[in-house]
């Protein structure tokens, strides 16, 4: 460059301008990039050249920055995406109830009831509501479409959250020591992906985690949660193939204690040769537990498939007469349209949700906030009202 030319495409001064990456879309979005850009005089009819920065693909690079990247999003936004299958069914039905809507007789109420049942709030649930609700529409003096629709969402709402009053949804931990968390759940509901999950949590959250295989009757099960084990840098205790699963909860809690890990998680069949079997395991590894650790396990988590509907009441049901069930996970809310069995979880079971699953990756796991889950739920049915 000449002397001359140094002078022509001197810098009068700097300004930020925003740079949109068309190609790279995400969430409806292109991604923005702002960046300082240098104004140069140029003589009449001469192009300059502006070196722009390229744009930002690292995030779909590697596994591991994709979770990263999905992790930093809103834990609401995840909630709404998750739940979107039931938010849509919701919506449809209700509007379809609305539709119909003529005056607030018996017909109403018997269709409200249809309406409840048909979107999985459970027959004792929506026999309840339908009752409170009659009380409540008269009540209120509600009249016009919107203002019924406006009282009966009021009420589910009301509903999720008066629920969980009385319901220790918390995790307990152990005050010193080793604190033991059983996975238990009928085959396919999730349970080793949810210990995936939750074992990554804790040790995002600094804790020493530690994971037990003791399902030894699935061929594979073992190597599952070892692949889990592998992805999140914990360690896995296993036995061979076939063996008794005790042995290898007494090992995880030996290894758990000589490590001075914080947690562990014990992984369990979910399908033995029979539901008493099933049953009489899961006991015998409490007292395994119990002989070690006294006050363990802290925390026996009943992991049900949201996708099954009422299928996964009855599961309750049989678990928790035969095992002391701490807490529920529902998982893969993101997959069905049944999110509304949350409602007959906790009010027919009286169960703690404490966990939902919205996806297969590490990150899809959220603690259950009522508040959360009935306005992500709602929320567009009461927009959509006024
Ligand atoms: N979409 C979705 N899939 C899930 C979720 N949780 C688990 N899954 C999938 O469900 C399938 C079964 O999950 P597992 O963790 O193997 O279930 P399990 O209860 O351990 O099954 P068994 O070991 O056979 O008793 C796998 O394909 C998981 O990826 C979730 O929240 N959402
Ligand atoms: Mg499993």
């Amino acid at each position: 460059m000449g002397l001359f030319d140094f002078f022509k495409k001197k810098p009068v001064k700097q300004v930020e301008v925003e740079i949109l990456y068309p190609s790279n879309w995400e969430n409806g979005m292109p991604p923005v990039k702002v960046v300082a850009v240098e104004i140069l005089q140029p003589t009449p009819g001469e192009a300059i050249d502006i070196e722009l920065p390229k744009a930002d693909t690292t995030e779909t690079e590697t596994e591991t920055e994709t979770e990263t990247e999905t992790e930093t999003e809103d834990a609401g936004e995840k909630l709404d995406t998750g739940l979107q299958k039931t938010k849509k069914t919701w919506s449809e039905r209700w509007n379809a109830f609305m539709a119909n809507f003529r005056s607030v007789d018996e017909d109403f109420f018997d269709d409200l009831e249809e309406t409840l049942i048909g979107a999985d709030v459970g027959a004792q649930t929506a026999l309840q509501l339908t009752d409170e609700l009659r009380d409540e529409v008269k009540l209120q003096n509600a009249k016009s479409k919107q203002e019924i629709s406006e009282v009966i969402i009021d009420k589910l709402v009301d509903l999720y959250r008066s629920q969980g009053v009385n319901e220790d949804a918390s995790m307990h931990f152990a005050p010193e020591g080793p604190t033991v968390i059983l996975l238990v759940g009928v085959n396919g509901v999730g349970k080793t992906t949810t210990i995936g999950k939750l074992s990554a949590y804790y040790k995002r959250a600094g804790k020493k985690v530690v994971l037990a295989a003791a399902d030894t009757f699935r061929a594979g099960a073992t190597e599952q949660l070892v692949a889990w084990g592998e992805r999140n840098d914990i360690p896995v205790v296993t036995g061979s193939s076939k063996a008794d699963p005790a042995s290898v909860v007494f090992d995880g809690v030996k290894t758990a204690i000589d490590t001075q890990a914080d947690i562990l998680f014990v992984d369990t069949a979910g399908r033995l040769q029979n539901n008493v079997n099933l049953m009489q395991e899961l006991s015998k590894m409490k007292r395994i537990i119990t002989r070690e650790l006294p006050n363990e396990p802290q925390e026996v988590l009943l992991t049900l498939d949201a996708t099954t509907g009422q299928n996964a009441v009855q599961q309750a049901k049989l678990f928790k007469d035969s095992t002391d069930v701490t807490g529920i996970v529902l998982t893969k809310l993101d997959g069905t349209a049944k999110g509304g069995i949350v409602l007959p979880i906790r009010n027919e079971l009286h169960l703690p949700v404490k966990w939902v699953g919205l996806g297969e990756k590490v990150t899809d796991i959220q603690p259950f906030e009522a508040n959360d889950f009935a306005k992500s739920l709602f929320g567009s049915l009461l927009t959509e009202s006024k």
